[in-house]
């Protein structure tokens, strides 16, 4: 199939599961075009069956804000023309879904009919989309899509609550590469260049949003660290860094919390976790979750949304009522104190990774191309 994939390529979730999703499906033989404002930062272009076409919105003094949608439908308009594109699968309803529907009209007056398949990923639905100033519009594209997906089944459940959806929407969840031969291996993971042997190595990793709580992070830690010698690794930027690392200071934290920033060496910083907190106030799926639990790190995180399908309770770590910090350091402590517990729940959590595992996701996204194809 010839599959055009737009996403934002930046380091979100969204952004991580299209660019995954192409690179799986061009292995696979499909033909994949990506199409954003810039580069997805996982996109390996070496395999002849993946391409990029950079969407440019030319700056023109008049506007106050430059009309990307318009520049996107355009370009999707003419990729689907040069290319024979097939198929359009965007991921996160806004702006995405809204350009999409524009596009196959425009290009229906063509004479050319392509099915739409939208991803819904979570904050497009529960925190921005739900916004009234986009809600009509989100509605609408939602409605206007030919198959519609969710991440889990907590965000399909929010979407109907939300939004006047008169349609079916197929859950189909997230995925990873679970790397079992580099793990049975045991491969070598430089901790000692991070914590001494006795200190445990507690990570979190996001976008640093109100949303993902990382005062509760730092509190968490901050008893964690009373009963035991361990040290906290904080990776990704956004505005709630710089007030994180105030209240690390404030706690007397300061030598026992790294700052990474944003980085790509996300699986070699989990090779040396033991433990992965995510108290989020809300997540739909929870990917950082699932890439720790792939790593074999269990998690602590709020029960809220879709992480109780991906983290489960006293197996793959713990949930808690989100801002239940006293709950979620208990927790912790219960894993990290006996080795025994720890190892226990270090199999668990990659035993459910590979629940989610590439190969048994993908083909669940192939199945729906070819039945929306076959709708045409
Ligand atoms: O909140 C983020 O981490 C970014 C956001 C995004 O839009 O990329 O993530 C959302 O989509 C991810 C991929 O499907 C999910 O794993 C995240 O749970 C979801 N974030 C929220 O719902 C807050």
């Amino acid at each position: 199939m010839k599959i055009a994939i737009v996403c934002y390529p930046t380091f979100g979730g969204s952004g991580v599961v299209a660019t995954e999703l192409g690179l799986e499906l061009a292995r696979r033989g499909h033909e994949i075009h990506f199409i954003t404002y810039s580069q997805p930062v996982r996109l390996a272009l070496l395999n002849p069956n993946l391409h990029y076409h950079e969407v440019h919105v030319p700056e023109y003094p008049l506007f106050h804000y430059q009309p990307y949608e318009l520049a996107l439908s355009s370009k999707l308009v003419d990729m689907v023309k040069l290319h024979g594109i097939e198929l359009l699968h965007v991921h996160y309803a806004i702006p995405h879904a809204y350009a999409g529907y524009m596009a196959k009209k425009m290009l229906k007056e063509q004479g050319i009919k392509i099915p739409m398949v939208t991803t819904l990923h979570g904050t497009d639905i529960t925190l921005v989309g739900n916004h009234p100033f986009y809600k009509p519009a989100v509605s609408f594209s939602i409605n206007h899509s030919d198959v519609v997906t969710s991440v889990s089944q907590a965000l399909k459940d929010d979407t109907y609550k939300l939004f006047d959806i008169k349609r079916d929407i197929e859950v189909i969840p997230n995925f990873i590469e679970v790397d079992k031969k580099k793990i049975e291996e045991n491969s070598p993971c430089h901790r000692s260049m991070m914590a001494t042997e006795t200190q445990k190595i507690i990570t979190h990793i996001s976008n640093f949003r109100k949303v993902k709580r990382i005062p509760d992070v730092i509190k968490i830690f901050y008893e964690i660290q009373k009963v035991m010698p361990a040290k906290l690794m904080l990776v990704g930027d956004g505005p709630e860094k710089e007030p994180a690392e105030k209240l690390c200071d404030q706690l007397g934290l300061a030598d026992k919390v790294i700052f990474f920033g944003n980085s790509s060496e996300i699986n070699e910083i989990l090779c040396f976790t033991d433990l992965f907190l995510l108290p989020s106030e809300t997540e739909s799926f929870g990917l950082a979750a699932l890439e720790a639990m792939s790593n074999g790190v269990p998690v602590i995180s709020s029960n809220t949304g879709g992480l109780p399908e991906v983290n489960r309770e006293g197996y793959s770590g713990y949930l808690a009522n989100v801002g239940d910090v006293e709950t979620m350091a208990k927790r912790a402590i219960s894993i990290l104190e006996d080795d025994k517990v720890l190892l226990q729940f270090k199999n668990n959590a990659l035993k459910v990774a590979q629940e989610f595992d590439i190969q048994n996701i993908v083909p669940l996204y192939e199945k729906l191309y070819r039945k929306a194809l076959k709708q045409k």
